[in-house]
Parts: structure tokens; sequence; C-alpha cells
């Protein structure tokens, strides 16, 4: 196993990274700015250094600050989290040229999955389905382009190759409107990615958003942990995840799984990862996979019984996968609600201090909070202050525990968005589970 890692992220996740540590005996070092000092697991990590100022571009994302860090304390690894240098393959493979394990993939397999033409590329070479496309980056010839638009059939959606996450893309609804749309992608990817590569899907109107999670070791092992729905979201900010997806069938799962794990084998993949869907129709379409931790890693591991960063520490050490795809037997039902610090109508960043944290219990709950009463929200990061976690034998009893936890909740000095959280669990049409990717948005609309 390994003797020491740097947790090179802040948050929930960082402390989630050091139980995960603290459970395999592996001593830790937590990384923060100087406006984080305070964080939770700083305070419980073995060891801490401060990388640099608030602002993260000079301390969570400084790269030789982090790498500095690792050799001045001997650590072994580093694990990234999400967001900050997670998916950033440069830095995998300085960590990697600096003589540390980046915990993730190989910085090769981050830099595909990172281009989003070659991540749908070797996914549908490998039989996993995708979006009708361009499958191409779009060259400059514009009847050429128009052309490509008419066989997919309007609308169309115009990506960034660079881009992920919902950012750098634009629908188009006709003809008249594509060469603009395309020219003025490309000129903001470049603008935004560095890269002004750019690809042609088929634009569907209303899919949900249904994610599968992978592990792979370092010897060709690979298995699937079951999809997550995460359907419900504002402007490409998830805001409730669960598992299993409402409506999806034990078929659908076998399939789906059987294609993402073989193509996730002949990539050569290891580590944790996700493949994101859009589902239609009863269809799947892969968009774009994801290299790191997810924020809503809880609800799979609640349904599947298995700790992914605990996998993921386990992997990186050269261990191989305990568990084969027989083993991998889903029970439940899990539902995950993100509390932000942010004022539940107008979705204003709320930070600050907090006077007073009472996290939710009881059965079927698990509160995943770098929160203590006293603690203050810094305004410089995301604003994702806890996660509720609610699990029950099928849905509607994980929707009634999470009902529980949201009203037993209290944050005090800052605003949070439980209060939209009860108000989206009220509904009948989220009991009924299977919204689409734009439902949250209707609603916030009409009122
Ligand atoms: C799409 C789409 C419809 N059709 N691609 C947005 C985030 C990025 N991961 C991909 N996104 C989308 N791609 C096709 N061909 C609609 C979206 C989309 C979306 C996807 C997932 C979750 C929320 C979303 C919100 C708006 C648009």
């Amino acid at each position: 196993m390994l003797d020491k890692i740097i947790i090179a992220n802040r948050g929930e996740i960082a402390l989630r990274v050091l139980r995960a540590c603290r459970e395999l005996g592996i001593k830790t070092v937590a990384v923060h700015s100087t406006a984080d000092a305070n964080l939770k697991h700083v305070l419980l990590a073995d060891e801490s250094v401060c990388i640099g100022p608030a602002v993260s571009t000079q301390s969570y994302l400084n790269m030789p600050s982090i790498i500095a860090a690792a050799e001045l304390t001997d650590a072994a690894a580093i694990h990234p989290g999400y967001g900050f240098l997670s998916e950033n393959a440069d830095f995998a493979e300085r960590v990697e040229q600096s003589g540390f394990i980046f915990i993730g993939p190989k910085s090769e397999t981050i830099r595909m999955m990172g281009d989003k033409v070659s991540a749908i590329k070797v996914m549908k070479q490998h039989g996993v389905p995708c979006v009708p496309g361009s499958g191409e980056p779009l060259g400059l010839d514009p009847d050429e382009n128009l052309r490509v638009a008419r066989d997919i059939g309007y609308p169309v959606i115009i990506k960034a190759s660079g881009g992920g996450g919902g950012r750098g893309m634009r629908v188009v609804h006709n003809q008249a409107a594509l060469l603009h749309a395309i020219n003025v992608t490309r000129s903001e990817a470049l603008a935004a990615f560095g890269n002004d590569q750019i690809y042609m899907e088929k634009f569907l109107e209303k899919p949900r958003h249904i994610e599968f999670q992978i592990l792979a070791d370092h010897h060709g092992n690979v298995i699937h942990l079951g999809e997550r729905d995460c359907s419900m979201q504002r402007r490409h900010q998830k805001i409730i995840e669960e598992a299993p997806a409402p409506g999806i069938t034990d078929a659908q799962r076998a399939q789906m799984g059987e294609r993402v794990v073989e193509a996730c084998r002949a990539v050569g993949y290891r580590s944790a990862g996700t493949l994101e869907f859009l589902y239609e129709n009863g269809e799947f379409y892969f968009i774009e996979m994801n290299t790191r931790i997810q924020v809503e890693h809880p609800v799979t591991e609640i349904v599947t019984g298995i700790d992914l960063v605990k996998a993921q520490l386990m992997i990186a050490a050269g261990e191989k996968l305990p568990w084969t795809q027989d083993d991998i037997v889903l029970r439940g039902h899990a539902l995950e609600c993100r509390i932000n610090a942010e004022d539940p109508k107008t979705f204003m960043p709320s930070p600050g201090p907090v006077r007073l944290w009472h996290a939710p219990g009881g059965p079927g709950i698990r509160v995943d909070s770098h929160l203590y009463s006293g603690y203050s929200v810094p305004p410089h990061y995301d604003s994702l202050i806890a996660k509720l976690i609610s699990y029950g034998d099928n849905r509607q009893e994980a929707i009634a525990r999470m009902r529980n936890a949201l009203s037993e909740m209290v944050v005090e000095g800052i605003k949070n968005n439980g209060p939209l959280h009860q108000e989206i669990l009220a509904h009948a049409a989220f009991e009924r589970g299977g919204l689409d990717i734009h439902y949250l948005e209707r609603r916030l609309g009409l009122k």
C-alpha cells in the first residue's frame, strides 16, 4: 500500500480522501491555500503545507507548488480529487515525471478523453453507442459543413472538442444559422481552450443525463458499478443525483455495462472513471468521459457497497481489483442533494462564518461535509458545503429519508439551498422520477 499521499484539493472531497487514507493506514499531507488553513481535513491531516495564496491559480492550480510539497514531505502519490488539476493531463504527466504516482488514469488517457472528438471516436470504435454526428472535427469548407448538418438532421449542436461540462456549445435549429454558429463556436473555443477544434452532433431535445461508473486496475481488470441519474441540474451544475437511474432495467444496465467495460479495457483505462450518456426514448448515447472521482460518487458507493476512493488508492498502489463483475450487486436506492452556500432563490453565493452547523442523521443518511460550527466559508472557491446522501430499500424510502434530513439540517450564518431541495422533493413529478435535464430550469422559469 502507499505510505503517504498528498491531498491536492480542498473542502468535502479532501476530507473524503483523508478518511479513506486513514482507514488504509496511509499518511496524509494536506496542501492548502492561505484562505484554507482552518479546513477540517487540514486540521486532521498528519502534515500540512501551504502552497500559495487564496486565488486558486496560485494554489490549487499551481503545479510546481504541489509537486514541491510532495518532494518536501516525501509523499508517494498525489490524489487530485475533482475539479482543479484532476483532469489536467499535463499535471498528471509532470507528477509521473517527478517520480510520484498520480492517483488516476495515465496522462495519455486523460489527454485522450479531454479531447472530446478522440474520446467519442475511441468509444464508438469499441462498441459504445454515440450521438449521430460528424465523428470528425469540422473542416473549413462551408458546403461540406452544411452537408454534414443536413445528413445529421436539424437541430444540431456544435461543440468544442476541448470543452465539456457544458462549456463551448451552441444549438443550431436551421441551415440559415449554421455557418455563423460554427464560426462563433470555433473562435470561442480557441479563446477558451486554446484549441479551435469543433464537432457536430444531433441535438437531443429532452434527454436525461445518465452516467456509468467504472473501476479498472493496472492488470486489465475492469468492472462497472451501474449508473447514476444526474438530470436534476441548473446551468450545468448538478444538484441532485441518484442511483440506480429510475426505469433502467437490469437488462439495459447489463448490456451498457458490458459495452463500457469492454471499451475501457480496450483503451487500457485504469482507476475510477465515468462515461456520460444522454438517454432519450430508451436509447443511450455516449457524450463524454470523466477521468476523475466525481462529486456524486457516494450514491454508487451506497448501492454497491464499494468504497470508490479506497478502490482508487488500492489501484494506484498496483493491487488487483478484489471484485469481478458478478460480485457487483445493486441494492436499494440512493439520492444525493448538493448543499451549496448560496441564496436558494437568486443562486448568489453566500460565503462567510457558519455560526451553527447541525448535520442530519438517522437511518439511511450519510453526510459528506467539511463544515463545523465556527468555520468560515471562503469566497474564493466552489460553494459546495455538504452532500446529503440518503438511502433506502427503494426510491420512495430514500426520498422520505432525504426529506427528513433536509428538515433536520441546520446551517446558521450563511444561506444555503436546502429550501430549494425541499421544494423539488415535494413535487409529484420528482416522486415519479425520470425527469429530463431541462426540468429544473423550466420550473424555475415558470415562477
Ligand atoms: C448535448 C445535449 C443535447 N444533444 N448533446 C451539456 C453538458 C455537456 N456534457 C453536454 N451537454 C449537452 N450535450 C447533444 N447532442 C444537451 C446537453 C445539455 C446537458 C447535458 C447534460 C446535463 C445537462 C445539460 C444541460 C443542457 C444541455
